[in-house]
């Protein structure tokens, strides 16, 4: 499937030693001979003078890839200027005006060029079959990366184990729905004695890859994503004095006196691979009559509802206060019940340990700090250690195991009820949810939002 010819600047905005102009599309060869001022041999580079009305504007380097050997599957042209943004935009401008120009036949040499969307380089690979969905997201991923763990990931998904591993998913869900399939017109004894075993063993197995995959999938997603983690607690129990010791800094303010922060504090620090956004927010109480504590409050009440998890710190020197005691379950209580809390008893260099079987910390002092960390790994799904094989997951992925997930889960009962058809049904859907993810199933919808989030000329 070919579009329009599109042209793009590839290098960020600014300035640099190099800028490079991308283009794609079909039967550039006549524009770019015009262009360039010569003919290009495939895949080598040549020294080109772009000119304007007989001015040289720029020295570039020339790269010609004819379809259907290219990044996009059709012919892409990189001009390697000068990194100005001045002289990328004349590169351009040049660009259209020789596609205006007439051919013998008097056609335009390339009509319908246009700028490219943010994107578009990318998804034409996709369109064209160069690469599926998740190889093409793990492009943007890549130049996204912000760990070495991220960069890795994002390679290995380039590279297709994440689509290796779904494709393997779909062999057991179609050689599954083949059974149900082919077995709805037996007789029901025929099926029980029959095909019955079989179906349940193959259910057993696709049930299993599909618990592995999530579980990868899920840590996938954690390495792409990362953690927002929301320290809250009532007021001087050590919130800020944790987020300076994660942190390894004085980013917060700490003191004696109740209520110091009033304003949540947001730092990001590379915990194994994985980017964990930690917020630090004001002390909770039941009510303050201080109004911008009350807006503090409500800030960190704020910030709680966009947690993955909420690190709850608890002050062991008031562990026989009752009143402290009862408000803390208070509050406890009232955050969304869907987010994980992990709770944190600190201030354990004064006071010794009561083996409550919870954590015990001192922010103050950095003990307990490894343990705390290893926690919150696993309470996030983070599965142990980076390993091979690891690759970058997105939410989107995730979402979509769930929902095989859930197929699977209803396809079984109504096995369970001997109505094949409807199993057969469930599996149809679950397959859909699959393809989804690598993109041989999709909306129009779907791949505008994905392919939206690249930067132009990718
Ligand atoms: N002994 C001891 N004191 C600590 C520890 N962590 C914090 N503190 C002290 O507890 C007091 C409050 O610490 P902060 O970190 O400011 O507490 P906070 O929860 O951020 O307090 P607010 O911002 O007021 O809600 C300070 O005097 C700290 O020095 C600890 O591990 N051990
Ligand atoms: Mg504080």
């Amino acid at each position: 499937m070919y579009g329009d010819p599109i042209i793009a600047i590839a290098t960020p905005v600014g300035k640099g030693a190099i800028g490079i102009v991308r283009v794609s599309g079909m039967n550039l060869e006549p524009w770019v001979r015009q262009w360039c001022g010569r003919s290009l041999l495939p895949r080598q580079a040549h020294l080109v003078r772009i000119k304007n009305q007989g001015e040289v504007v720029d020295e570039v380097l020339a790269l010609y890839f004819p379809h259907p050997a290219s990044y996009t599957g059709e012919d892409v042209l990189e001009i390697h200027g000068h990194g100005g943004p001045l002289v990328l935009k004349k590169i351009i401008e040049i660009g259209f005006s020789v596609a205006q120009r007439q051919n013998a036949e008097g056609h335009e040499l390339l009509p319908n060029l246009r700028m490219a969307r943010p994107g578009e380089f990318t998804e034409r690979a996709f369109l064209n079959e160069k690469m599926d969905l998740l190889q093409a997201e793990a492009v943007s991923e890549m130049i996204d990366a912000n760990t070495e763990l991220a960069l890795r990931c994002a390679r290995r998904t380039m590279d297709g184990v994440y689509s290796k591993h779904i494709q393997s998913l779909l062999d057991l869900l179609v050689d599954l729905r083949v059974w149900v399939e082919s077995s709805i017109d037996f007789p029901e004894e025929e099926i029980e004695r029959l095909y019955e075993p079989e179906l349940l063993a193959k259910f057993a197995q696709l049930k299993n890859k599909l618990a592995d995959i999530l579980r990868q999938t899920q840590t996938g997603a954690l390495i792409k994503e990362g953690v927002r983690m929301v320290i809250a607690g009532q007021p001087n129990v050590g919130k800020s004095s944790l987020i300076n010791a994660l942190v390894g800094q004085e980013v917060a303010i700490v003191s004696a006196i109740p209520g110091t922060t009033r304003d949540a504090l947001h730092e990001v620090i590379n915990l194994e691979g994985i980017q964990l956004h930690i917020t630090d927010t004001a002390g909770l109480r039941t009510h303050s009559d201080d109004p911008i504590e009350t807006i503090g409050m409500r800030k960190t009440r704020e910030r709680i509802g966009l947690a993955d998890i909420i690190v709850w710190v608890r002050d062991l020197t008031r562990l026989n206060d009752q009143e402290y005691g009862q408000l803390d379950a208070e509050l406890k209580a009232s955050f969304p019940v869907n987010i994980p809390i992990l709770e944190v008893w600190n201030k354990i260099d004064v006071v010794p340990a009561p083996g409550l079987g919870t954590l015990h910390i001192s922010a103050q002092n950095h003990l307990g700090l490894e343990a705390f960390k290893r926690q919150l790994l696993s309470m996030v799904g983070f599965a142990g250690t980076p390993q091979e094989g690891m690759f970058l997951a997105q939410t989107r992925h995730l979402v979509a195991l769930q929902k095989v997930e859930n197929h699977l889960v209803i396809g079984k009962q109504h096995f369970g009820h001997k109505n094949l058809e409807l199993v057969a049904e469930e599996l149809r859907l679950a397959q859909n949810q699959l393809s989804e993810i690598t993109g041989e199933f999709n909306s129009d919808q779907l791949l505008g939002e994905i392919f939206s989030r690249f930067c132009i000329g990718k």
